[in-house]
C-alpha cells in the first residue's frame, strides 16, 4: 500500500452471518445530480461496501425504497419530500447531520448537503471498523470555519512542504491533471473540512491572470462535490505590481475599484468562492502600514470587494517586523496584541482575524495567544500547522493533537468568567457568528501526502485525543490490537520526546531559526529579529516576560491568567522560561534544578526517540511492506538525529554554564558516533549549507 487513500481505504474485513444480516442491500441517495454531495455519499457507500465486505449494491436517486434494509442519505428536506416526515430529529445545525442505524433501516440525513456527506464518512469509518452498533444521534461541526491553508507557490513548490511538489501549481499556472485533487478533496470531507486556500500566504500576484482564474474555476469543480469551497491568498501590493496601478494604498478609489473588479472577475468563473486570505505588513510583505494606514483599513478593502459575493476576509494577525538591531530589546510575542488590541471593533462583520495559536510561531510549547482573549467585537479563526516546520518537519513522529488541546482548553478567564480558547474561537463565548479553525497542511504529490504515513490530519477540539487517534490507526492500518497499542503509545509519547530532546521548560525548540527550521542550533535563537529570545548566559536564562521586569506580554492575558504568569512560583515548569528569566541553579517545582532538567530531558527524550525504532519494528509482520519501510526509514532518522540533537544541546548549555551533569553524561554521550572516528567509502564530502550544528561544533 502507498498511503494515497489515508484512513479512506476501506480495507477488506471478513463478515460473519451477524454481520452480513445488518449491511444495507441498496443505497437511497436522494439527489441524482452528480456533482452534489449527496451523489457523492451514494456513490462512497457503495464503494465502501464492495470494498470493505465485497457486497456490490445498487443506489437509488429519486425513490424513497422504505425496505428494511436501505440506507437512505440526504438532506431533511429532500427526505421530507421524497420519504414523508421525519421522526426523533432535533435541530441540526448548519453542516450537522442526523445518524440513525437502528432496525436496519439506516438514514443519514443531514441540515444541507455538506452533513449528509460528513454523516456517510462517519458511517463508513464504524463499518470500516466493524462496528456495527445500533446508534442514533444528531452531530453539528464544531464551528463554521473548518479551513485549511496550503503554501503552494505557483512554479510548484511549496513553501514548508515536506510532501513533494503542490498538488495544484507547475510552472506557474495550475496543473491540468487533478487527480490528486480529487482524492485530497475526498480525505478533507470526510474529516469535514469546508473550505481550502489553495496558495501561499507570501502570495504571487500572478495567480490574477485570467488563464489562472479559469484555473481556479477548474479546481473549484473538483472541491464542490465535496461541501469544499475554494479561497485564495492575496498579495496586497498586487493593484501596483500587477495590476499597473501606481499605488496600493486600501483607501485609494482606483485601488479599491481595481480589488473590486478582480473579484467580480473571480466570482464570475467561481460563484461559491469562500474568500481571501491576507499576510500583510508581515515579515516583509506588503500592506496598508506602507500608507499609514491601519490593519483594519487593509482587512476591509477585501471585505468589501467580497460582501456583495457572500465571501469572508481571513486576515492573518501574524503581523510583526522586528528585523532590526534597533528593535531586538522589543518582544515579537507583544506584536499581534499591540497591532490588532486597539482595532477591535473595526473590521467588517465579513472579516475573521486569523490567530497562530501561541504568540511566536507554531513551537513546540507556547502559552495561548492572548489575542483571543482582547478581540470581544471581532470574528476569530485559530491558526494550527499540520506540517511539522518546527516539529521535525514529517521527519520526526510528532501526534498533533495533545498539543493543540492545550491551547483550545484554555480558560483564559475574561472578565473573569469560563473563557476557553475553543470558545472564543468558535464564536460562543463573544457571540461571534463567524469564527473556527484553520490549518497549515501543506500536502504535496507524494503519495504520502505529508511526508510521512503518521503524520494524520485529523482534529475536533472536543474529541478526545487518543480516542481519534485510535479511530485513524484502525481505520489507516488496521484492527490488529497489537498495532493499534503500539502506534497509541508512540504517538502519545511524540510531543513529550520531541519537547525534551529540542528544548523544554518553555525556552522553545531550539532549531536553526535563521534558515531551516529543522536540527539544533541554540546559538541562532538570540540577536536577530527571527529569534525567540533565550537571553541565555553563563549564569542565567530565559525571557523575562513580566511587567514587573520585562517585556510586559504576561499584562497582555486577563488579570488571573497574568497574575499567575507574572510569578514564577505560580508559573508551570514547561513554561517557566517562556515568561522568567532564572539562574541556571534555579530548582523547578519538581525539584530538580533548571540545568539538571536540561541535562535529563534530553536524554530522555533521545531514548524515548530510541524505542520508537524497536517498537515499529515489532509491527514488521503486521504491516504491508511499503508502508512498513517508508516509517522505519523515518524511525531510524529520527533515532540518529534526536542524539544529534540531545548531544548539541546539551553540549551548548554544558559549556555555557560549567554546571556538570550530574549523572555525568555530558563527557561521555551515550551511543554517540563521531563521524571523524567514522569511514566512509563511495563518499565526498562537501559542505553543508546552511550550516547545522552536530558534530565538533556548538
Ligand atoms: C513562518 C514560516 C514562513 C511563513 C510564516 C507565516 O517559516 O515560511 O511564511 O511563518 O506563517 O513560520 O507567514
Amino acid at each position: 500500500e502507498n498511503g494515497l487513500d489515508g484512513w479512506l481505504r476501506y480495507a477488506p474485513l471478513s463478515c460473519s452471518q451477524q454481520c452480513k444480516s445488518k449491511l444495507p442491500a441498496n443505497v437511497v441517495a436522494l439527489n441524482a445530480t452528480e456533482t452534489s454531495p449527496v451523489y457523492v455519499a451514494g456513490t462512497e457507500l457503495q464503494q465502501g461496501l464492495k470494498s470493505i465486505y465485497g457486497k456490490k449494491i445498487g443506489i437509488s436517486h429519486n425513490k424513497c425504497k422504505s425496505s428494511s434494509s436501505a440506507v437512505v442519505v440526504g438532506t431533511l428536506e429532500q427526505y421530507r419530500k421524497t420519504c414523508g416526515a421525519v421522526k426523533d430529529v432535533p435541530d441540526l445545525e448548519e453542516d450537522g447531520f442526523w445518524i440513525d442505524t437502528r432496525n436496519n433501516n439506516i438514514r443519514i440525513l443531514g441540515s444541507n448537503e455538506r452533513g449528509v456527506l460528513y454523516g456517510t464518512f462517519e458511517y463508513l469509518s464504524m463499518l470500516a471498523q466493524g462496528n456495527f452498533s445500533e446508534v442514533a444521534y444528531a452531530t453539528n461541526p464544531a464551528a463554521p470555519i473548518r479551513w485549511v491553508n496550503q503554501w503552494d507557490d505557483m512554479d510548484g513548490r511549496i513553501e514548508r512542504g515536506y510532501g513533494g511538489p503542490s498538488i495544484f501549481f507547475k510552472n506557474g499556472a495550475i496543473v491540468d491533471d487533478l487527480t490528486r485533487v480529487k482524492q485530497y478533496a475526498r480525505l478533507l470531507a470526510s474529516v469535514r473540512v469546508n473550505a481550502i486556500v489553495i496558495n501561499n500566504v507570501n502570495a504571487d500576484a500572478t495567480l490574477l491572470t485570467p488563464t489562472n482564474i479559469k484555473g481556479i474555476a477548474r479546481i473549484a469543480d473538483v472541491f464542490r462535490p465535496y461541501g469544499i469551497q475554494v479561497g485564495v491568498s492575496l498579495n496586497f501590493a498586487s493593484p501596483q505590481t500587477f495590476g499597473g496601478l501606481d499605488t496600493y494604498d486600501p483607501l485609494d478609489a482606483s485601488v479599491i475599484n481595481w480589488w473590486s473588479n478582480i473579484t467580480d472577475q473571480i466570482y464570475d468563473e467561481v460563484p461559491d468562492m469562500a474568500g481571501y486570505l491576507i499576510k500583510a505588513s508581515s515579515e516583509g510583505q506588503p500592506g496598508p502600514e506602507t500608507y499609514n494606514r491601519t490593519l483594519a483599513d487593509g482587512a476591509n478593502l477585501f471585505a468589501h470587494a467580497l460582501e456583495p459575493h457572500g465571501g469572508i476576509v481571513m486576515f492573518r494577525a501574524f503581523v510583526y517586523n522586528q528585523l532590526n538591531e534597533s528593535d531586538w530589546d522589543a518582544d515579537r510575542a507583544n506584536a499581534a496584541v499591540d497591532f490588532f488590541k486597539e482595532l477591535d471593533g473595526k473590521f467588517e462583520e465579513n472579516v475573521v482575524v486569523q490567530i497562530k495559536y501561541g504568540p511566536i510561531d507554531f513551537q513546540v510549547r507556547e502559552p495561548p495567544s492572548p489575542l483571543f482573549a482582547n478581540l470581544f467585537n471581532t470574528s476569530t479563526a485559530i491558526e494550527l500547522q499540520v506540517t511539522q516546520e518546527y516539529l521535525g518537519q514529517q521527519s520526526h513522529l510528532f501526534y498533533l493533537p495533545p498539543l493543540w488541546k492545550t491551547i483550545f482548553d484554555f480558560d483564559l478567564r475574561v472578565d473573569g468568567k469560563p473563557s476557553l480558547v475553543r470558545d472564543v474561537y468558535s464564536g460562543k463565548r463573544f457571540n461571534r457568528k463567524l469564527g473556527g479553525s484553520t490549518a497549515v497542511v501543506n500536502v504535496g504529490t507524494n503519495t504520502t501526502w505529508l511526508g510521512s504515513h503518521l503524520a494524520m490530519l485529523a482534529w475536533n477540539p472536543t474529541d478526545d485525543s487518543e480516542g481519534m487517534l485510535q479511530d485513524w490507526i484502525r481505520l489507516t492500518f488496521g484492527l490488529d490490537k497489537a498495532v493499534l497499542n503500539t502506534i497509541t503509545k508512540m504517538s502519545m509519547e511524540s510531543w513529550p520526546a520531541y519537547e525534551n530532546y529540542s528544548g523544554n521548560l518553555g525556552i522553545q525548540t531550539l532549531t536553526d531559526i535563521l534558515y531551516t527550521h529543522f536540527g539544533p542550533n541554540p546559538a541562532s535563537q538570540d540577536n536577530n529579529g527571527w529569534g525567540q529570545w533565550t537571553r541565555a548566559d553563563h549564569t542565567s536564562i530565559g525571557m523575562d516576560r513580566t511587567v514587573s521586569n520585562g517585556t510586559g506580554f504576561s499584562g497582555q492575558y486577563p488579570s488571573e491568567v497574568a497574575a499567575m504568569y507574572e510569578k514564577i512560583e505560580t508559573t508551570p515548569d514547561n513554561l517557566l522560561l517562556w515568561f522568567h528569566h532564572v539562574d541556571y541553579t534555579h530548582r523547578l517545582h519538581s525539584g530538580k534544578t533548571v540545568i539538571q532538567h536540561f541535562y535529563d530531558a534530553h536524554y530522555d527524550g533521545a531514548d524515548t526517540a530510541q524505542t520508537f525504532l524497536t517498537q515499529w519494528e515489532s509491527l514488521q509482520s503486521k504491516i504491508d511492506k511499503e508502508r512498513y519501510e517508508h516509517v522505519l526509514r523515518r524511525f531510524e532518522y529520527q533515532a540518529g538525529h534526536s542524539i544529534v540533537w540531545r548531544d548539541a544541546i546539551v553540549d551548548f548549555y554544558h559549556n555555557l554554564s560549567g554546571i556538570a551533569d550530574t549523572s555525568k553524561r555530558v563527557d561521555n554521550h551515550p551511543w554517540r558516533i563521531e563521524a571523524e572516528t567514522m569511514s566512509l567509502d563511495g563518499y565526498k564530502a562537501y559542505t553543508v549549507s546552511p550550516f547545522e550544528t552536530a558534530s565538533g561544533a556548538v
